[in-house]
């Protein structure tokens, strides 16, 4: 009983502390570093394109929601395979490219605070000769589907408004769950180590 207060004493701080706190913005997640770099010239394609902020991603759900790294070249044909993998401040498409010249890699992110962030960056690709060129597609690829399917008109999507509504609010519930949790861990982990 007594161990086990200290830590829901500092969730209920933590509570405080984001409802403190959640009005005035707290600060975006940056970007710290890219693969490739913005104006790098890529000789071969790396395993994976990345994007890598100064702190955690909020990647709710687990399953990359509101994450994308799109490459596209110089005639606006897309790379890769869509799928992002998000893990802590980073996330990484595998990574494709097609002939020689200018690519550009847009992407997007939620940021710690709940925030959708997104940029672009240029580079470009000069690989030796007789490197293998993968196909780029005309639509930007969806994880898990085969690339550019441009066939029937059947579109999946079957949702309905009330289920979108529900699914925001839940989305909100958990942002403030987790960064209320995150606040509470945070000020036990500072108590512990003051103590
Ligand atoms: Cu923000």
């Amino acid at each position: 009983m007594r161990r086990a207060s200290a830590p829901l004493a500092s969730l209920g701080l933590g509570l405080a502390l984001v409802a403190g706190s959640a009005l005035p913005a707290s600060a975006h997640n940056a970007v710290v570093s890219t693969t490739p770099e913005e104006g790098e010239t890529l000789t071969e394609v790396p395993e994976f394109f990345v994007v890598t902020t100064n702190e955690a991603m909020l990647d709710v759900g687990g399953e990359g929601a509101g994450f994308a790294i799109q490459v596209t070249d110089g005639s606006g044909l897309f790379y890769g395979d869509g799928c992002v993998d998000v893990g802590g401040p980073s996330m990484s498409t595998p990574a494709a490219l097609g002939e020689a010249g200018d690519y550009t890699m847009a992407f997007q992110y939620v940021s710690a605070d709940g925030h959708t962030l997104s940029d672009t960056l240029e580079f470009r690709y000069e690989p030796a000769a007789g490197a293998e060129a993968s196909a780029g597609a005309p639509v930007p690829p969806t994880c898990g589907e085969e690339p550019a399917a441009a066939s029937g008109g059947e579109d999946p999507a079957t949702g309905d408004e009330s289920a979108a509504v529900l699914g925001t609010v839940a989305v909100i519930g958990g942002v403030i769950v987790l960064l209320a949790v995150g606040a509470g861990v945070a000020v036990w982990l500072a108590r512990r180590r003051r103590g």
